[in-house]
């Protein structure tokens, strides 16, 4: 009797992609991952064996700590190889395809020697929603799969959607350094390369975060911006929430910052006002598309969260902290002497004694942070307190507002309206914000980072604003109202506004103006609020809310810059735009 040999799946495309895949890295075995709790344990265990986790004293909680240099995204080592430099565009590094295949071809060689390639089949989006799409990813790092399973919907569900001949993003990821058999191996050469055309993903040398994750940046903003352009919808890095009003009047935002700016702490807000209530759809991506009256509806692609631990805390951020409780991955946050984690504003009291990220005796008198900058907890989504019951809808939340937000301590409002779509374009395309731990190089640097999609869009940035444009000129379309917001102002003495909890009071003005009830000021910035609920606080609410006309006539210097760096792509109402800030400044 013949006997079968395992076919792991009837997708055809997918059993030859793997099957080149091992041809490739020569694993010494293959898994093809269910997504089980059994063999998220087993992982786990491995992992642990390892030395890469260790078991941490809170339920099903493990503590990861990365190798030293491999602990934020790499922007410099980001690729994306459309055959033509012309559509990945000024603000990306482009490589011609060709040569960047032979490249990888040769580092991805033989790379899983000795070690496991894990199968991974994973969709974004709730399985089944025509606003999903499917992933796999091949890894040689356990971590990677843990991680995915919190992050994705991943497994058996998501294969047997293959099987029925779905199509599917390749991602191929290695950390690289064949036989290092430390707790992190990663290679010092690392690259994150994307395919916009051939819709692929390679990544090579790191175990981190967005570099490791491909369904994450890779996949839900790289990959998909393209698609998104190509098909007429939008994907963006941008938390969905769900604002409920005293009198039971919900509003749902989208809402961009760049990288570890406030989009899961806003996500998530514990508000200060009472009879207000945030609900989350998303913390950090959202995939946008009109339904048939003409709404934007945005899904959460992601089915968990990869936050910023330091600064997490209970004056902050309890919601988070109560999602933390168990079933958690922490990577690079410090272990407590009761095997505990601990971060800088996790609690006000720091630990008498650590071990810090490094491996290090730590105490709070050593003069460096317990926990990395960019540490990261990974947990499921579900887990969160202030999920909304419509998170996973597959049609997605009807989106009211959409709001822009910078970490900037000077010059930008703590909010204003924009006049009408363009302006809110134009207020999106003009994003500032100063550089922070989330990826590696300088931080605290004023950088354009437009959308907050700088890193993360996948084609040629004049184009992509052309795209948001030519979305908000669709006929019958209902659009969202554009706002911005900025939380950092600062004066000598610190913080201008309190943030966190406090920021409902902002969109509370945003929830009004939607339903065309707050006041507004005109000014050659926008529309800026009359008045503001500050009951309690004692803020400088003229500080925060006035024109700075010496700093935004600076700002449009940076701004004419940052156009010009883009190249002829650049939309003309866009300049235009530039011009009417720059007169109505200059007139009053
Ligand atoms: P990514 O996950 O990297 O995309 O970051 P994010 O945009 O989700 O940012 P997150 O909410 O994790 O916040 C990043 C850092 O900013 C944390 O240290 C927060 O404590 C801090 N932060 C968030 N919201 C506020 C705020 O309203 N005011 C102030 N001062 N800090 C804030
Ligand atoms: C970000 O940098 O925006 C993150 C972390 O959310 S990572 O997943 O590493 O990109
Ligand atoms: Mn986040």
């Amino acid at each position: 009797m013949a006997i079968e040999p395992f076919t792991p799946s009837a997708n055809a495309s997918l059993l030859t992609w793997v099957g080149d895949a091992v041809s490739l890295c020569e694993p010494d075995d293959v898994h093809w991952c269910d997504g089980s709790t059994e063999e998220y344990e087993h992982l786990c265990g491995l992992l642990v064996d390892a030395g890469t986790f260790e078991p941490l004293a809170r339920p099903n909680s493990y503590l990861a700590r990365s190798h030293p240099g491999d602990v934020a995204r790499v922007e410099d080592r980001t690729f994306i190889c459309s055959r033509s430099p012309r559509d990945a565009g000024p603000t990306n590094n482009w490589r011609d395809p060709a040569e960047m295949r032979t490249s990888l071809e040769e580092r991805f060689a033989g790379v899983m020697r000795g070690r496991t390639m894990y199968v991974v089949p994973f969709s974004m989006g709730p399985l089944g929603s025509p606003a999903s799409r499917l992933g796999v990813q091949v890894t040689d790092s356990p971590y990677a799969v843990v991680s995915m399973r919190w992050m994705t919907r991943m497994g058996t569900p998501a294969l047997e959607a293959l099987d029925a001949g779905a199509d599917f993003v390749p991602c191929l990821h290695s950390i690289g350094a064949p036989g290092d058999t430390s707790p992190w191996p990663c290679d010092e050469d690392k690259c994150i390369v994307h395919f916009p055309e051939t819709r692929e993903i390679w990544s090579y040398g790191s175990g981190y975060g967005g570099n490791a994750l491909l369904g994450k940046k890779c996949l839900a903003l790289r990959i998909a911006s393209v698609m998104a352009r190509d098909e007429g919808w939008l994907a963006e890095h941008m938390l969905i929430l769900k604002l409920t009003s005293p009198e039971g009047t919900v509003k749902y935002l989208a809402a961009a910052f760049p990288s570890a700016c406030g989009k899961t702490n806003l996500a998530m807000l514990a508000p200060t006002l009472p009879g207000w209530r945030v609900e989350t759809i998303g913390d950090d991506i959202a995939w946008m598309r009109f339904d048939d009256e003409g709404r934007l509806r945005a899904i959460n692609p992601e089915a968990g969260l990869f936050g910023v631990a330091p600064g997490t805390g209970t004056a902050t951020n309890p919601n988070a902290l109560a999602a933390l409780a168990g079933n958690a991955i922490f990577t690079n946050c410090a272990r407590t002497d009761d095997g505990d984690v601990w971060w800088e504003g996790m609690t006000i009291e720091p630990p008498a004694h650590a071990i810090d990220w490094r491996g290090e005796h730590w105490t709070p008198g050593s003069g460096r942070p317990a926990a990395h900058p960019n540490a990261r907890f990974t947990v499921a989504s579900a887990q969160a307190p202030t999920m909304a019951a419509e998170w996973e809808d597959p049609a997605g939340v009807p989106i009211d507002a959409i709001v822009f937000g910078g970490r900037r301590s000077t010059v930008v409002p703590l909010v204003q309206e924009a006049h009408d779509w363009e302006h809110g374009v134009f207020l999106g395309s003009i994003m500032g914000s100063e550089t922070t731990a989330a990826a590696a190089g300088e931080r605290g640097r004023l950088r354009r980072d437009p959308f907050a999609m700088l890193p993360f869009c996948g084609y040629d940035m004049g184009d992509y604003f052309a795209h948001w444009l030519r979305i908000g000129r669709r006929e019958g379309a209902h659009l969202p109202r554009i706002f911005s917001v900025n939380w950092f102002r600062k004066s000598e003495s610190g913080w201008l506004w309190p943030g966190f909890g406090d920021n409902v009071r902002v969109l509370e003005w945003i929830h009004r103006r939607c339903d065309g009830a707050a006041l507004a000021v005109d000014t050659p910035i926008g529309l800026l609020p009359t008045s503001l609920n500050v009951d309690g606080l004692s803020v400088d609410l003229d500080a925060l809310l006035r024109v700075d006309r010496d700093g935004w006539l600076g700002e449009i210097e940076l701004i004419r810059d940052f156009y010009a760096s883009l190249g002829d792509t650049l939309p003309t109402e866009l300049q235009r735009q530039l011009d009417t800030l720059r007169k109505g400044l200059r007139c009053r």
